[in-house]
């Protein structure tokens, strides 16, 4: 058998006919909207990869510590034999529990980005013989056809990405993972926290401007696959932090009275001088809301693991 396939569930202009409603949709809402899974093409993905390794933006640290220090604790309290990783991006983080594992049979990447599952894929197919990794392309909020493998199953979600759902995005999400996990599998999720407020927004609007890059880099997704012609310079990057939702959000705020036309969907779009246009929500997390999302979504959290300076979040839930 190869220790490396390739599964791709996502049609080919999937991507295209989602962008074209998402900003139909977005742009001619009010407030105005983009979600931000658009933010990652090939710059955007690099410039998140910048954004990991800033001074101010900690989640990845926080978790990459909570996954070094608590592997072996998180391995042997789920016992997996298969191990499905959510939006795995690099697999980067997810090494330490692969290597903790020790009686894994099958890792399943799961992610929109070929590529990325590839160059992944063959590295760790490589560092562990006899490991299979069936890579999934597909997008994880749609439903999800997982390969038939041997239990118990550890679905990990990690990266606090969850918190770029809504809530009401978020239960139907929870829903839809319990729905792949049998009695004994777990989900690993991995939430920041809310924190003071300082530090919050300094990680969304760090000094070198490399967020406020990424923010802008969206209207460059959408001049480029939708014929648009937005000047990202003409739009200020704004991170706020909503203190009644829990939330950072980012937004594109016009510096001035403008239109914008979007060929591709024959749109002209206009904004006022100081619109603001929501270009992603980040939720932070307290146990006691975790623990209540999941349980409305059929899972029981049983083990919670942080990060030294209480900063992030790994949950174990079992389904
Ligand atoms: C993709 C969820 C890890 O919300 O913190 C980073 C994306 N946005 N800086 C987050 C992001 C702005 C990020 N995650």
């Amino acid at each position: 058998m190869s220790p490396f396939r390739l599964t791709r569930t996502l049609p080919e202009d999937a991507t295209g006919a989602a962008l074209r409603a998402d900003v139909h949709a977005g742009l001619t809402g009010s407030p105005k909207t983009l979600p931000p899974k658009w933010f990652y093409d090939t710059r955007g993905s690099e410039l998140f990869e910048e954004i990991t390794a800033l001074p101010e933006y900690y989640p990845t640290r926080a978790e990459r510590e909570i996954l070094q220090v608590r592997a072996g604790e998180i391995a042997a309290a789920s016992g997996a034999r298969t191990l499905v990783e959510l939006g795995s991006g690099s697999s980067e983080k997810t090494r330490h529990l692969i290597a903790a594992l020790a009686g894994l049979h099958t890792y399943v990447p799961v992610d929109v980005s070929e590529s990325a599952l590839t160059g992944a894929g063959r590295a760790l197919a490589a560092e562990r013989p006899g490991l299979e990794v069936h890579a999934l392309v597909a997008d994880f909020t749609a439903e999800l056809a997982l390969p038939d493998t041997p239990g118990p199953r550890l679905l990990a979600f990690l990266g606090g990405t969850i918190g770029n759902l809504l809530p009401a995005e978020r239960s139907a999400f929870l829903a839809s993972v319990r729905a792949l996990l049998t009695p004994g599998d777990a989900l690993l999720l991995g939430t920041d926290l809310v924190k003071d407020e300082k530090t919050l927004v300094r990680a969304y609007d760090d000094a070198a401007g490399v967020t406020a890059a990424f923010n802008k880099n969206v209207l460059h997704v959408v001049n480029r696959e939708l014929g648009a012609d937005f000047d990202p310079d003409s739009f200020a990057h704004v991170a706020v932090w909503d203190a009644e939702h829990e939330w950072i959000e980012m937004r594109l705020r016009s510096r001035t009275a403008q239109s914008v036309k979007i060929p591709a969907l024959e749109l002209v779009v206009d904004f006022a001088e100081g619109e603001e246009l929501r270009t992603e929500v980040s939720a932070k997390f307290r146990q006691q809301g975790v623990r209540a999302e999941l349980a409305a979504a059929g899972l029981d959290l049983t083990r919670w693991w942080t990060d030294g300076e209480g900063r992030f979040a790994l949950s174990l839930s079992m389904a």
